[in-house]
């Protein structure tokens, strides 16, 4: 399988981590294409939508989405990403769920942010900030479904994310008020995986 990535994209970090944790490294060539603008001919060539992550798998299929990348590879390991156990396989779903809207509210707050000051929107930041506030809340409450020795995609999806917060949106101080949720981020980034795809912002 071919995993194309850039090195700061939270959702390129998901499907790595994902690739990791699943035991499939070996099996794996990724693929970095930046900077971006030079690569895009190459990511276009696998890639309509453009964006990264893109996984070739075996059979040659060009998976776009990281959501579904993910269940590709947990398909892949013979399930090793998402608990078997249907209560709390369900769990895991309702956190990777939170985790994956904070990322794409991170991700839209920051690329507004990057516009020319003329043409950001206010409004649109505004929104985001407050949705990544709910959604902190939401993952800080749920944070004993979060495990740092055996993590499944709703842990890897929540790592993905609030390493992200950590590069881009620094002021939202997610950790304050939120120490049960700091101290499993901080346990979870001591695991290999984690420490080879920290975003160099
Ligand atoms: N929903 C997609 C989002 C992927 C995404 O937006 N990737 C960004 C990098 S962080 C990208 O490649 N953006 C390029 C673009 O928007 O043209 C996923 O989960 O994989």
């Amino acid at each position: 399988m071919q995993l194309y990535h850039t090195p700061n994209s939270p959702y390129a970090r998901r499907a790595r981590l994902a690739v990791r944790e699943a035991g499939l490294l070996g099996r794996v060539e990724e693929i970095d294409l930046h900077p971006r603008e030079e690569n895009l001919a190459r990511l276009l060539a696998v890639a309509p939508a453009g964006k990264v992550p893109v996984l070739v798998t075996d059979g040659g299929a060009a998976l776009c989405e990281s959501l579904v990348i993910a269940h590709h590879l947990d398909d892949v390991s013979g399930g090793k990403l998402y608990p078997r156990d249907p209560a709390a396989r369900e769990r895991a779903l309702e956190v990777e769920g939170l985790a994956s809207a904070l990322m794409d509210s991170l991700f839209v707050r920051s690329r507004e942010k990057r516009r020319p000051q003329a043409e950001q929107s206010p409004g649109v930041i505004e929104l985001e900030a407050e949705r990544a506030v709910r959604l902190y809340d939401a993952l800080a409450a749920r944070v004993a479904v979060l495990s740092a020795d055996a993590p499944d995609m709703a842990s890897l999806t929540t790592a993905a994310a609030l390493g992200y917060a950590d590069g881009r949106h620094p002021d939202d101080g997610w950790r304050d008020g939120r120490a049960a949720l700091a101290s499993w981020f901080a346990a979870i980034m001591k695991r290999p995986a984690l420490a080879e795809t920290v975003p160099a912002f």
